[in-house]
């Protein structure tokens, strides 16, 4: 007999360190027995217990096409009879490499890896290098996957679960992570004044989504470029979520801001394990065997990953793709805005493009700071009733919520009544 959720999770917890492979699945920030998957297709996932619900997790952003598309589970099918690595070039990789230039002029030479940990992980060590500086800076709340470097002030799971920066990453390099608040340009200035040409590189989620979402303040990035420029410190975009999902080129298009290195991962997988870093060809040229900065990676350019990146970025570029897709996202913000005034329910919504966050706050949500002020707990029971309705929300008040253009309206008006007789039980408490 198949395993239930909640028996699934018991033996899970005997093997797996609190029973999952990453953190903010074990739900433990939101309440309730952890969610185990059977199958998605389209704009739903359905459980181990055979319910169903509209998904607005999305794989945490790479499933902007939504569950087995079926043009992307042919591209794969194909590839399944030709082999599935190689640990040697293909010719897909070139392709997927001159598709990720053309989207984003900045980058003009691009290296694929497995992961946007890995990419986040190798840019930094091209700056240093190129920079021949140690220190860097990094945002409050900005996620860039577990490196060492990064998991100062982090997002995502860090700030789901609470935790101080973690143990395990060595006080001496933690040191050399600098932070300041997101969206605060005094800060910067400051910190730029202080470390004066000291620091190797900037990282930013330039639309953080490791906090909740929250949207860039108008002049914040061009202050950013400005202030790297003068200082020879090299800008990287972590743009690991905000690739082709907030723009076919991401928010670097979308903001006219060009870093001098850019992160990528998750949707340039169609769902695959996969992940990439590229920019200056001065910067990339370093990079071994080109250059001495080593990296390397026997499942890089997985002709999988590929395949499925590929076919996505085609169906991607499909005319009026994204307009309809920022159409869908803003109707739904509305809607949810309207229903959480009817209950008197004290909601600040930000949305970028098809990514977006409601957080349980009448405060504008601006940085990290501001983001922590949202009542977490009131959120949890938001997603517990949700998840009673079958709507699928991401288990952190700090993670972004995405939708896919598999997504139809009637999910939307769905998911807005769902969510409004939710307001309303939380109103009533
Ligand atoms: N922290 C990840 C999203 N930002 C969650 C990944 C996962 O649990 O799969």
């Amino acid at each position: 007999m198949n395993l239930k959720s909640e028996d699934l999770f018991r033996k899970a917890l005997r093997l797996m360190p609190g029973g999952v492979n990453s953190p903010v699945r074990a739900f433990r920030a939101v309440g309730g027995e952890p969610l185990f998957v059977a199958s998605g297709k389209g704009a739903r996932i359905t459980d181990v217990e055979g319910r169903s619900y509209l998904d607005y997790v999305l794989s945490w952003g790479p499933l902007i096409l939504g569950h087995c598309h079926p043009q992307v589970m042919e591209a794969l099918a194909r590839v399944l009879e030709t082999g599935t690595s190689f640990g040697a070039s293909t010719p897909a990789e070139v392709e997927l490499a001159e598709q990720i230039q053309a989207a984003f002029p900045s980058i003009e030479r691009v290296r694929l890896v497995n992961s946007g940990t890995e990419a986040t992980m190798a840019a930094l060590r091209v700056a240093r290098a190129a920079t021949g500086r140690e220190k860097i800076l990094k945002f409050e709340g900005c996620y860039h996957g577990h490196a060492d470097s990064l998991l100062v002030k982090a997002g995502s799971g860090v700030a789901t679960l609470g935790l101080p920066d973690s143990p395990g990453v060595p006080r001496a390099l933690a040191e050399l992570t600098i932070t300041v608040p997101f969206n605060d340009s005094a800060a910067l200035e400051e910190a730029f004044r202080v470390h004066d040409h000291q620091l190797a590189a900037v990282i930013v989620e330039p639309v953080a989504g490791n906090m909740g979402c929250v949207a860039p303040r108008a002049g914040f990035l061009a202050r950013l470029r400005t202030l790297a420029a003068e200082q020879g410190t090299v800008l990287i975009f972590d743009e690991v979520l905000t690739g082709f999902r907030v723009a076919y080129g991401g928010a670097q298009q979308l903001y006219g801001i060009q870093p001098d290195l850019t992160t990528l991962g998750k949707i340039m997988g169609g769902g695959l394990p996969v992940g990439a870093y590229g920019g200056k060809a001065a910067l990339m040229d370093l990079v071994a065997p080109a250059g001495p900065v080593y990296q390397a990676g026997t499942l890089s350019g997985n002709p999988l990953a590929v395949a499925a990146g590929l076919k996505t970025l085609e169906l991607l570029r499909a005319p009026g793709f994204y307009e309809r897709l920022d159409a869908l996202a803003e109707s739904l913000v509305a809607g949810l805005r309207a229903e959480a005034d009817r209950a008197s329910v004290a909601l600040t919504i930000n949305r970028v493009g098809s990514m977006f966050t409601p957080f349980f706050t009448a405060e504008a949500v601006t940085d990290y700071a501001s983001a922590k002020k949202a009542d977490t707990a009131a959120f949890g029971r938001f997603f517990r009733a949700l998840r009673e309705r079958g709507i699928y929300f991401p288990p952190s008040q700090f993670e972004a919520a995405f939708i896919s253009s598999a997504h139809s309206e009637d999910d939307i008006a769905e998911t807005i009544r769902a969510a409004g007789a939710a307001f309303t039980a939380l109103a009533c408490r």
